[in-house]
């Protein structure tokens, strides 16, 4: 849906003529558990067998492993590639959280593209958390010497010496040893044959409950977070002219701009030289460079050098959710609608959720809206990633009470559990288009409501079943909380319910 503006009575008519978006928008794959390595480099491999003798396999060229573009991906350099979702490509080699991918039909260009944009096609193991596909020896062992991981931690990987065979790469005592998983002649996969098995998760299973290996298989390899490297992200200020304010930000004013050599506009944030705030813009910028999700908002560009700092975003063409609902516009849309915009910010928080991150401050004031109500999940100047499940925020942090789990918000326990409650109280904004949570309220009387048992009123035109997952996420306990991925689930199924039966609830 193409609009003017936020709120004008031709945008209004136009939405009431919209045609329903795509619900069926395809899952993010988790694919932490991939790493790709360059195919063009084969290694002759020492394989370890049971019985401990060594052998040197020939090297042998890999087969092309084939990747398919999940969503669509627009370059912003010379050395990004830009696709279209279902874009049959295949992947060179992993750069951090890209891959370096050429297209394999059309142009056959190559270039990076964020690797949660592609997915491998007919990789049946891929949902093994210790399954790393198509990497090789050397880079097996660095992922198992580094310091994540620890003795008993493995990994599987494409043999490099027989494509249709596999290796295990496991850690003891400090060092890396391979076990060559062969194939029978009927296709059973064994590493001593005396025994097989009919699938390679068996064989795995198996050799786990059973150390026969002469080294114990306890943990899968821990996947390495790489850190951005700044400079890819880094725009002369030249290439960017302001053209209006759109607000006030966190840190400092957040314009529309015209990126010109890009010839697209965007969010520009701007940030002052104030210390205090720095660490945390830092921490914000760090956060955005490492996530890449269609429903968390994306950024472009930065010019860190000389001031202010700009952090360049994509512009989102209605503004925040909160001021979106509020808006004429927003006043008239559906429960319908309301449930698939929800829906969308449960899955971007789920990618969250996978990569244990808390936001800390899930609100409409930071969901981003744009055309065709797509939302996006922003401002991540509070997000952490937590080692353990719970993080404790130190007792000066401002928190957003009306919005926090109680345990956050008396105890700083945040955790995903308590970006859950947050949601939930999201949902009552949406539901409600744009109340005040707890309205009238003071933030003390809100704790003590909560600490009694009381929770936010199932507001006018909100389904029961919709007011029923709000319940949900308000548990006391956080652990009774449902996930992220099960809210996505739960949401896009009443979605579609209404889709198809194009029932107005
Ligand atoms: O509610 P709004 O219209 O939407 O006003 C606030 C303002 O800037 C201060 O945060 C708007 N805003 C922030 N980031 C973006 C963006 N990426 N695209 C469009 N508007 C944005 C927000």
């Amino acid at each position: 849906m193409e609009s003017c503006c936020r709120s004008c009575m031709p945008c209004l008519n136009r939405l009431w003529n919209w045609v329903w978006p795509d619900f069926r928008y395809p899952n993010v794959p988790n694919n932490n558990n991939h790493v790709i390595a360059n195919p063009a480099v084969v290694h002759s491999a020492e394989i370890r067998t049971v019985s401990g003798d060594i052998r040197v396999p020939s090297p042998k060229k890999r087969p092309v492993q084939l990747y398919a573009a999940l969503f669509d991906f627009q370059a912003r350099s010379d050395d990004e590639l830009t696709v279209k979702e279902g874009d049959k490509l295949s992947v060179i080699e992993k750069r951090g959280e890209y891959v370096l991918a050429k297209k394999l039909t059309g142009s056959l260009e190559s270039g990076l593209i964020p690797a949660n944009y592609v997915a491998l096609l007919q990789d049946e193991f891929a949902k093994h958390k210790w399954y790393y596909g198509n990497i090789n020896r050397v880079k097996a062992e660095k992922l198992l010497l580094a310091s994540q991981n620890k003795d008993g931690s493995f990994l599987v990987r494409i043999s490099e010496s027989h494509s249709d065979e596999y290796t295990i790469s496991a850690r003891s005592e400090g060092k890396v040893y391979h076990f060559r998983i062969q194939r029978s002649s009927i296709g059973a996969y064994f590493v001593s044959d005396k025994i097989s098995f009919a699938t390679l998760g068996e064989l795995i299973s198996y050799y786990q409950k059973n150390p026969r290996l002469g080294v114990p298989l306890e943990e899968p390899c821990a996947q390495q977070r790489e850190l951005f490297d700044m400079e890819p992200w880094e725009r002369p200020r030249e290439e960017f002219r302001l053209h209006k304010k759109l607000g006030e930000g966190h840190f400092g004013e957040v314009w529309e701009a015209l990126w010109t050599t890009e010839n697209k506009k965007v969010a520009i944030k701007t940030l002052k030289q104030e210390d205090t705030k720095q660490d945390e813009f830092v921490k914000e910028v760090q956060a955005l460079k490492s996530l890449h999700h269609p429903k968390l908002i994306q950024l472009l560009a930065m010019c860190s050098r000389g001031e202010p700092v700009y952090i360049v975003t994509e512009l989102m063409s209605k503004g925040s959710l909160k001021s979106y609902l509020s808006s004429a516009e927003g006043q008239v849309l559906t429960s319908a609608h309301l449930i698939y915009m929800g829906s969308q910010i449960a899955e971007g928080m789920a990618y969250l959720e996978d990569r244990n991150i808390v936001h800390r401050d899930l609100a409409a004031r930071n969901i981003l809206v744009g055309d065709d109500l797509v939302c996006k999940v922003a401002d991540f100047g509070l997000a952490r990633i937590i080692k353990d499940s719970v993080y404790r925020a130190s007792k000066s942090t401002k928190i957003p009470v009306r919005w926090t789990a109680p345990e956050a918000a008396i105890y700083q326990h945040f955790s995903v559990k308590s970006d859950v409650w947050s949601f939930g109280v999201l949902l009552y904004e949406m539901m409600s288009r744009g109340k005040m949570p707890y309205e009238g309220k003071s933030n003390k009387e809100v704790l003590d409501l909560l600490s009694s048992g009381f929770r936010l009123p199932c507001p006018t035109r909100c389904p029961q079943n919709i007011y029923r997952i709000m319940m949900d996420c308000w548990a006391a306990e956080p652990s009774k909380r449902p996930s992220f991925h099960a809210l996505h689930s739960q949401l896009d199924t009443i979605y579609a319910r209404i889709y198809f039966k194009t029932i107005e609830v």
